[in-house]
């Protein structure tokens, strides 16, 4: 065969596969790729896969609430050790209605409960062991906290998640465990009988399984039939211990889920994926279509699946294209479970609305924690944000400015499911009667009928006669809400400028956010001069023609206090950097007398003189430790390692911050002892 002839063969091929990408109809959430598929073919297919019914569903949710609540909310610590005593879960005045009249008022549509965290103690009445809400004084043993929250669910019109962890220090711990107990696989029936308390569901599962795994699918069983519907499932990855080798049957509690919650999602593995923290942190580019090296659906490992995911680099390389949609999940108070009134941040309403755009208009969904207190209430601090936040969204997003608009109706309309395309290289003009003044802008693709395609996109405004671009940025996915300064104008064009595939909007809309004074960083250089100003993040995205030197909320002034008080416009005034040995520095920014979130930062002893010295050498100089910078980092590459800190001088402390590398997943501090000494 001569070259010639095998690349028009390679080349008839190409062609035949897009065509036939083109003419198949049906849905497919997973696509294949050949070896011998080309760039063009495999993006050809990544603009085919689509999510499943369940999946676009979830999508549509948006904004969703995570509950963390349990025997640590009692002991106020982060994980359990699965020893808890039952009799310390004194819980007096639950009310789950609250719960989801604040989650309703803050728009969330789903409630996602640790029914069971990685301590093991359960808040059901579940039939497979006494270590839960049974066991416990709450309403004598006879309370289900699961069940109240079903109903309160039903009451306010919400989805219900369960969060049921595979790690469980209980059955790790307890004598008579089941975790790593070392049992022989048999075939076992599912749910297994107990005398007394029959189920009304009369579906059997038979698998082949151990001890902890018949537990887990029996519990599962019990959350899905009796408590249900059930919307999403969240499998944690996270483990502080393992024993006896165990590991989970993931394709029988898939099977389970799909039987008995078919509208279910799953998180964690091929139906939802992390988004790789838990600060709120988003990525300006989140792709639902996303590579992987083996079939997701038959797979039982999954790994970690943040980063950017879905470039063209990344599709070069799949085996399999699958749709995987990013959750962003974060929590409203510093750590998953609530510990204090006093000590424990909560996040200002700006901020949770700053997440809110940045991930729901960023192409992923929005899962915000709020961690019932020991009454078993939303704390009153939460609930004023969450009101607050659903506040600003309905009369943000909730005013469309181009409802009256002129321009392809299907694009303007509120049906989902009808759409128009603008070609590549073209543009598309809304023009309306009179100029209306606008600082966000919502677009949407089509993405459950026409695949995610858009790469590039700009918004340009009609101002003085000619266009100028407010706005440039990377793709579009199931909503994009772009950010900027503040335009008065009657017409916007939207020019898409690189797509997969012929581009398709199914959405475009127009509003307004009332300015609000910046949210500040407060920053201390090593010599101790102190830097405040407003945080740089505010766009969600970067991109050409956009002046990003100006906050996007306009003109502001700060104001500080070092006593603790809270800052007003009678603090002093700040206007250049100062220096501080240490101490609390409290900060806020006013515009037009309206006052934003407060800021603040308990600055430790100055660390200009220190000298630090690591027993392992790592990768980097032990001195980026302590260099004030938290771009740069110590790691080691010991198991073991020891870093000494030499202050220079005799100082007096008592305590020891530290923060974990921010821009790679390793460096965490597991365990570790502190200790000082005067003679080094
Ligand atoms: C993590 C867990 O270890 C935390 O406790 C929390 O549940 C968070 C949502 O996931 O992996």
């Amino acid at each position: 065969m001569s070259n010639n002839y095998r690349e028009m063969m390679k080349i008839l091929i190409s062609v035949l596969t897009i065509f036939c990408i083109y003419a198949c109809s049906h849905k497919q959430k997973t696509i294949k790729i050949e070896p011998d598929d080309s760039k063009e073919v495999i993006i050809q297919k990544a603009v085919k896969v689509l999510p499943d019914d369940n999946q676009y569903a979830y999508k549509k949710l948006e904004f969703t609430c995570f509950i963390h609540f349990g025997v640590n909310t009692f002991t106020r610590k982060e994980w359990g050790n699965g020893n808890e005593n039952p009799n310390i879960f004194k819980l007096q005045n639950l009310d789950t209605d609250q719960w989801c009249r604040t989650a309703k008022a803050a728009g969330m549509k789903l409630i996602m409960f640790t029914a069971k965290h990685h301590d093991g103690f359960c808040l059901w009445q579940t039939r497979y062991t006494k270590h839960g809400v049974m066991s416990s004084p709450f309403k004598d043993g006879k309370g289900d906290v699961l069940k109240e929250l079903a109903a309160s669910c039903k009451k306010y019109g919400l989805k219900l998640g369960i969060y049921l962890s595979p790690a469980d220090l209980y059955q790790i711990e307890n004598k008579d465990g089941l975790y790593g107990n070392l049992s022989t696989y048999t075939e076992r029936e599912i749910p297994k009988k107990i005398e007394g308390r029959p189920y009304e569901n009369k579906t059997t599962f038979k698998f082949l399984v151990d001890d902890y795994n018949e537990y887990f699918l029996n519990q599962l069983f019990e959350l899905l039939t009796e408590y249900g519907p059930i919307h999403e499932v969240w499998f944690d990855g996270a483990h502080p211990k393992r024993k006896g080798g165990q590991t989970y049957n993931y394709h029988a509690w898939k099977k389970l889920i799909h039987t008995l919650a078919p509208e279910a999602v799953i998180f964690g593995k091929e139906d939802v994926r992390w988004c790789g923290n838990e600060a709120g942190q988003t990525r300006d580019t989140e792709w639902d279509v996303v590579a992987f090296a083996e079939d997701p659906n038959v797979a039982s490992q999954f790994p970690d699946m943040h980063g950017d995911l879905g470039n063209r680099e990344q599709l070069y390389k799949a085996k399999y294209l699958h749709f995987l949609p990013a959750e962003t999940n974060t929590s409203i108070r510093e750590g998953w479970f609530y510990r204090d009134e006093l000590n424990q941040k909560v996040r200002s309403a700006d901020d949770v609305f700053d997440i809110y755009e940045r991930s729901v208009g960023g192409n992923s969904t929005f899962l915000l924690n709020i961690p019932p207190n020991r009454e078993g209430l939303f704390s009153d601090e939460d609930v004023e944000v969450l009101e607050e936040v659903g506040k600003r969204i309905q009369s943000t997003y909730g005013v469309d400015l181009l409802a009256k608009a002129k321009g392809k109706r299907q694009l303007l309309d509120t049906d989902d499911d009808s759409y128009a395309t603008i070609d590549e290289e073209e543009s598309f003009v809304i023009e309306l009667e009179n100029p209306v003044k606008v600082n966000r802008f919502v677009l949407q693709e089509p993405i459950h009928i026409t695949g995610q395609r858009v790469e590039l996109h700009a918004l340009d405004a009609w101002i003085n006669k000619e266009w100028k671009q407010v706005a440039q940025t990377t793709n579009i996915g199931y909503k994009r809400i772009l950010r900027f300064h503040e335009v008065t104008t009657s017409k916007f064009r939207i020019r898409i400028i690189s797509s997969r595939a012929r581009p398709y909007l199914s959405k475009v809309s127009a509003h307004y956010y009332s300015p609000r004074p910046p949210q500040l960083s407060i920053t201390r250089s090593l010599e101790g001069m102190v830097n405040i100003e407003a945080m740089q993040h505010d766009f969600g995205w970067k991109a050409h023609g956009v002046d990003y030197s100006k906050n996007l909320n306009g003109g502001f002034v700060i104001h500080f206090t070092r006593d603790g008080s809270e800052p007003t416009l009678e603090s002093p005034l700040y206007e250049s950097p100062f220096f501080l040995q240490s101490g609390l520095v409290k900060s806020c920014a006013f515009s037009n007398g309206t006052r934003g979130s407060i800021k603040e930062v308990e600055l430790g002893i100055l660390k200009n003189k220190w000298r630090a010295k690591a027993s392992h050498s790592g990768n980097n100089k032990s001195s980026l430790a302590i260099d004030a910078n938290v771009e740069t980092y110590w790691i080691s590459n010991s198991s073991k390692p020891e870093l000494v800190i030499d202050f220079g001088k005799q100082e007096t402390i008592k305590g020891m911050k530290y923060t974990p590398p921010t821009s790679i997943q390793e460096g965490l501090l597991e365990k570790g002892k502190l200790l000082i000494s005067n003679h080094y």
